[in-house]
């Protein structure tokens, strides 16, 4: 038995009208508190101001968008910094285990329990019909939670540190996403999603 490929392999998460799958370390050459280290200090972190209900707010939380193409999402456009070799190196790990390509990363770190992700899906044009999308995390563990846009259906998955979730097939038209404040506090996390931009 070839135990490299099967510790590497995604376990998929049965839903319904939608591709989940999840690998609770990703391989890389460093610890996951030295990427996570990296990562806050290489990163040119952003407080982007949104609008919610005619009202601006700072997001809650911070972001970055690095790779080779420009991206718009809640009606801004972000322009990529150049990858980073350490985002590189995320990449290729992520690649590996997906079979997908990827061209750019979004980045968001939560702070704290305050620090949250409205519920949204990765379904703007330039991802293509069935986005594959690789998302990858460190540091402190959130619940992120997927509701289905029609049935009666909520998913929650704790997305641990050194993880890789992969979203693809029609699950973006079908389902949202969403990461909630918490109730109790909890550390840092940064996680990076990893898409193909068209
Ligand atoms: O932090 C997360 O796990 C969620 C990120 C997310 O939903 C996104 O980048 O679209």
């Amino acid at each position: 038995m070839d135990l490299f490929s099967t510790v590497n392999q995604l376990t998929p998460i049965p839903v319904e009208d939608g591709e989940l799958a999840f690998l609770p370390q990703l391989p890389l050459a460093l610890p996951n508190d030295e990427v996570l280290r990296l990562l806050l200090d290489e990163t040119a972190w952003r407080e982007e101001m949104i609008t919610v209900w005619g009202k601006r707010h700072l997001q809650p939380r911070l972001s970055a968008w690095y790779g080779e193409a420009r991206y718009t999402y809640s009606g801004k456009t972000f322009d990529p910094l150049p990858f980073t070799p350490l985002q590189l190196a995320i990449k290729a790990a992520a690649e590996e285990v997906t079979g997908r390509r990827y061209n750019s990363v979004l980045l968001n770190c939560y702070r704290n329990e305050r620090d949250s992700m409205g519920f949204h899906s990765d379904n703007e044009p330039e991802l293509g019909p069935e986005p594959s999308i690789a998302s990858v995390s460190f540091g402190a563990s959130r619940t992120f939670i997927l509701k289905h846009k029609r049935l009666p259906r909520t998913v929650k998955l704790d997305l641990t540190d050194g993880s890789l979730l992969h979203m693809a097939g029609p699950l973006q038209a079908n389902w949202r996403h969403g990461i909630n404040k918490e109730t109790r506090p909890c550390g840092l996390r940064v996680n990076l999603t990893l898409r193909h931009i068209y």
